[in-house]
């Protein structure tokens, strides 16, 4: 069986990265069965065989894929049935969505909610995102933090090109969901396992739309465990 790394909180069962989101929820539109394989910070010896520092990686029965954006093209290469993107052209605007989602929505989610993801950690993987995400913010997680409701707002203006595009279609792909859902998606899953902190208006069709997402595959995502 396909196995996928994963980081965990101190709970093993917690699995919050929103670039794995990405992938399980990839995997489930292509209804190949998967094993989550739990990686911490601090031990990323899993990761070897794709010779990666970061989740997800993707081992699919000895071929070893790491990165997201990668593993979503080798899939759908490697099992074309059921398309996360739909064609050559298609492929080439996933990742130009993608590199902005990862700039603009991950960006503006992470201050957020970031102390609360160190809260979820076990004390020695705690005190590393401590460190390297504190350099990266050049200041501390709290501080940061405690800010955000007065963030949320630039947040959700962000997102009103999508809010625009929801409001003409159901999903993001158009009439049914595809790679363009997950990439948005993996980042809700993110907030949502990590934190209790609401980042959506519930008269925002990107409310609805995250509904509809949580309730995909039998409710997948919905039954996902929370590390709080
Ligand atoms: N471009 C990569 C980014 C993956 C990434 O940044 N993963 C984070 C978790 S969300 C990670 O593994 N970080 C390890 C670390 O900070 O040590 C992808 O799309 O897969």
């Amino acid at each position: 069986m396909m196995q996928l790394f994963e980081l965990c909180g101190r709970d093993e069962g917690a699995r919050f990265s929103p670039y794995v989101w990405r992938i399980r929820m990839a995997l489930k539109h292509k209804g190949l069965d998967f094993e989550g394989v739990p990686v911490r910070f601090l031990d990323k010896k899993p990761l070897e065989g794709a010779q990666s520092k970061t989740v997800p990686v993707l081992n699919d029965n000895g071929t070893w894929v790491k990165d997201s954006f990668e593993i979503a093209l080798y899939l759908e290469h490697t099992y074309p049935e059921k398309p996360l993107f739909g064609g050559k052209i298609a492929e080439g605007q996933a990742r130009l969505l993608s590199s902005f989602i990862d700039r603009t929505v991950v960006l503006g989610i992470f201050p957020m909610i970031v102390a609360d993801i160190h809260d979820r950690l076990d004390d020695k993987n705690a005190a590393y995102f401590r460190e390297t995400r504190e350099k990266f913010l050049g200041r501390s997680l709290e501080e940061t933090q405690a800010s955000r409701e007065g963030m949320l707002p630039a947040f959700q203006k962000a997102l009103s090109p999508i809010r625009h595009v929801l409001g003409a279609q159901p999903f993001m792909s158009g009439d049914e969901p595809a790679w363009a859902d997950y990439a948005l998606f993996g980042n809700f899953m993110w907030a949502r396992i990590a934190s209790d902190f609401e980042l959506l208006e519930k008269d925002d069709p990107i409310w609805d739309w995250r509904e509809r997402m949580l309730d995909l595959f039998d409710g997948y995502a919905r039954a996902a465990k929370l590390a709080y």
